[in-house]
């Protein structure tokens, strides 16, 4: 009879592990890396992360694209490309330079579902709106091809007008590169430590790469990094190139992202209008003098209060 007792309970306890190991085993299905939910809004892993640099901010994400996603951008790019171009400082009129030797394209917002479904990802991941972002740039490289170290800000008046400065970037990797390509910031404030461990670990960097904080093109990697400090000044650090591709070709893609909308024309600074309608409430709290930039202006762009701050 004792026998039989303990038999018993050894089944329960056993009925007990296969239930809990199957959900478990649920549980973990459950947390596999999915870039989609059920109802279609975009999920992000910040276990994915990793910080690379503080000064400037920049932050790499593995595995932010999927196969397919690179493979679709690299199919509605490969028939348009065109030699790249870079903004003239003084007139930020578009030129063709020997700084940039890539070729690329533009592809329009929203352009289809998987297109949206990146764009929604990058918001969910910076916290910063869609509609601040422009059409995504794809860029190929072929072996010699490289963009020489600048800035993302813009140093003309121009290119603000529409929504503002670019104050972060988003670089997303289509395919791995064999040798060379690697996007580098040579004025990263250096952590010796990491930059002398990661050539270590990593003696593929190709020269270029080893004169600053250097991410390798990894197929679906996404680098995210900030122009602008957290004081809202144009962040010098940020200077970045990308290093000449030696062996291979590399395909990314290039979302910016604006302080503003760059889908709403701002009014023009004739215009004596709000661009908010709690400016008056903001204007009220003393906000013009507690955050005259965006709400008065600077001299590069007028701001978003002009009216209930009484400047217009
Ligand atoms: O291709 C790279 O690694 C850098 C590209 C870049 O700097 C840019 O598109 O602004």
């Amino acid at each position: 009879m004792a026998i039989l007792r303990v038999n018993v309970a050894v089944n329960a306890i056993r009925v007990v592990e296969k239930v809990t190991n199957e959900s478990l085993n649920q549980s973990i299905l459950d947390l596999k890396p999915q870039h989609q939910s059920n109802n279609n809004n975009p999920i992000v892993y910040p276990t994915r992360v990793e910080q690379i640099s503080w000064k400037p901010r920049a932050f790499v994400y593995r595995g932010f694209l999927t196969e397919e996603e690179c493979e679709h951008v690299i199919s509605i790019a490969k028939s348009e490309l065109k030699r790249s171009a870079v903004a003239d400082s003084g007139s930020g009129e578009s030129t063709v330079s020997e700084v940039r030797t890539s070729s690329g394209m533009f592809i329009p917002k929203g352009k289809d579902a998987i297109i949206s479904r990146i764009e929604d990802k990058i918001a969910a991941w910076t916290f910063l709106p869609k509609e601040n972002g422009e059409d995504m740039q794809v860029l190929r490289y072929e072996p010699g091809e490289k963009y020489d170290p600048h800035f993302d800000f813009f140093q003309d008046k121009v290119n603000i007008v529409r929504g503002g400065h670019r104050v972060a970037t988003v670089l997303m990797y289509l395919t791995d590169v064999s040798k060379g390509g690697e996007t580098v910031f040579p004025s990263a404030e250096e952590d010796t430590h990491r930059r002398i461990s990661s050539i270590i670990k990593d003696d593929t960097l190709s020269d270029c790469a080893k004169r600053g904080t250097a991410v390798k093109p990894k197929r679906g990697d996404a680098l995210l990094f900030f122009s602008f400090t957290t004081q809202a000044k144009p962040d010098t650090r940020s200077l970045h190139a990308g290093c000449p591709v030696i062996e291979g070709e590399k395909w990314s893609v290039t979302k910016w992202i604006h302080v503003e909308s760059f889908d709403k024309p701002r009014q023009s600074s004739d215009n004596c209008v709000d661009q908010n309608p709690r400016c008056g409430e903001w204007a009220a709290y003393g906000e013009c003098n507690n955050n005259p930039i965006y709400m008065l202006g600077s001299p590069d762009l007028p701001g978003a209060c002009r009216k209930s701050c009484k400047v217009c």
